[in-house]
């Protein structure tokens, strides 16, 4: 029997896609930067199908690739070619929130947003939030760490999770949901495939930590010179403020493009070189306290505050829309955006920002680089619009640059294909070596994302 068969078989025929239309919108990731062909596409219902999809490649030697909400912006949930593309949409399963443990086991398809909304109709939130909410799914949020704007309160989903069931590539289901508020009885298995980016296992199930429900929110939107001065308000503002959960930065030009994409309106009667957004959130209104802080914070130029619903939403939308604006940008000028995610040392952000349009300008003298990211972690997103052929060498620039301000070349959109050969900039050959080793040791024949975090 044909793999294609033996998957039928157990998935049923509408699970199985060959034809090239139904894989089609697997096949390339959300940006149009990735883009390969599938063996097939398959949609398990369940960990025990899961189980049985990797053994019948594990027989054959198959290569799979795996993909969640495929929101991913590093190539890693999208086929190179050829592959078995293992969709893990259908495992929704939510379960009761356990109000005891503050915690919830959720299956690796459900979606962010979902997942916030359960949360909260228990009276509770989940501590992870990023503008991708209705798209992307738990199993990949995990499996890249992401990290959103809510890192700076309560971490980055690696923070959240307590526990995970897995698959490996040969079939054995790894079982460990427990989430037990104290377990030291050796390796932590949910840590260590939790940001393994599929190449280690396949995630089914996870059980995540929850975090109290604010009833009051408010948000600052804040023109300021530049870098320095918004590492300067944030510094007031986390001295302060403890209901301090976002603190965010976006410039001039990427602010105009959100506004000409959306058509909105100036959010001050000047245009100021840089913006942070700032919110804060707690049990009793922050609004008074944020005042206060932005009053004393000599680097406001100007800024905007709102508490309510639709006003927050206006104010985030600047800051939120940043991916979307760039990517219509690029489509419209005929191209994808090079997107980069890189972490460096807050001290070293202002000359990091300052240096990046040259970097960049010295390999791809037509590009506009675009930056934004998220402040307190000095966590840049850095996008480059006009420079689709020199991706290569764009990239390259970037995370030299910032691989010598002793930065990291992925901050929380994982290493993917789009940055395994240049892993050695943030890992030496001793780590890497142990990473490798780790990968043989789950998955000897190299057959779960194969090109993902290790280059072929
Ligand atoms: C964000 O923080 C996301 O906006 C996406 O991580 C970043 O599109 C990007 O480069
Ligand atoms: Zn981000």
């Amino acid at each position: 029997m044909s793999l294609e068969a033996a998957l039928r078989a157990a998935l049923g025929d509408a699970h199985v896609l060959v034809d090239p239309e139904l894989r089609a919108p697997y096949e390339t990731d959300w940006t149009g930067r990735f883009t390969g062909k599938a063996r097939c596409v398959v949609r398990p219902a369940d960990t025990a199908q899961v189980a049985e999809v990797l053994r019948g490649c594990a027989a054959e030697g198959a290569p799979v690739v795996i993909q969640g909400g495929n929101t991913g912006l590093v190539g890693g949930g999208v086929p190179a070619g050829g592959e078995v593309l293992l969709s893990l949409a259908r495992l929704g399963e939510l379960e009761p929130v356990d109000r005891a443990a503050g915690a919830v086991t959720a299956g690796a398809g459900v979606r962010l947003a979902g997942l916030q909304a359960h949360a909260r109709a228990a009276g509770l939130d989940f501590g992870v939030d990023l503008a991708a909410r209705s798209a992307a799914t738990v199993g990949g949020l995990v499996a890249t760490t992401a990290g959103g704007i809510h890192v700076l309160r309560h971490g980055s989903m690696r923070s959240q999770v307590v526990g995970v069931e897995a698959v490996l590539a040969d079939g054995t289901v790894l079982t460990r949901l427990a989430g037990l508020a104290k377990d030291n009885t050796g390796y932590d298995l949910s840590q260590l495939l939790t940001g393994s980016e599929g190449t280690l296992a396949v995630l089914t199930r996870v059980r995540l930590k929850l975090v109290p429900l604010a009833a009051h929110r408010a948000v600052a939107l804040v023109g300021v010179a530049g870098t320095q001065q918004a590492q300067d308000l944030l510094a007031v503002a986390r001295d302060r403020l403890r209901s301090l959960q976002a603190a965010e930065i976006c410039y001039a030009d990427g602010l105009a493009l959100v506004r000409e994409h959306n058509r909105l309106s100036a959010p001050f009667a000047e245009a100021y070189p840089a913006y942070a957004v700032l919110e804060c959130a707690g049990g009793t209104d922050p609004t008074d306290d944020l005042l206060e802080a932005l009053a004393e914070a000599p680097a406001v130029l100007d800024a905007t505050v709102a508490s309510d619903s639709a006003g927050r939403a206006r104010l985030w939308a600047y800051r939120e829309s940043l991916t979307e604006a760039v990517n219509a940008a690029a489509v419209d000028a005929g191209g994808v955006p090079v997107k980069l995610d890189v972490c460096v040392p807050a001290g070293a952000l202002p000359e990091v920002v300052a240096a990046l349009p040259e970097t960049v300008a010295g390999v791809a003298p037509a590009a506009r680089t675009i930056i934004w990211g998220h402040l307190n972690e000095a966590n840049l997103h850095v996008n480059v619009l006009g420079a689709q052929e020199r991706a290569e060498q764009v990239s390259e620039a970037v995370l030299r640059l910032v691989a010598a301000a002793h930065g990291s070349i992925s901050s929380e959109h994982g290493v993917g294909r789009a940055k395994a050969r240049w892993l050695s900039l943030s890992r030496s050959g001793a780590e890497i070596a142990v990473l490798r080793r780790i990968k043989q040791a789950l998955d000897p024949a190299g057959l779960l994302n194969p090109g993902v975090l290790f280059a072929e």
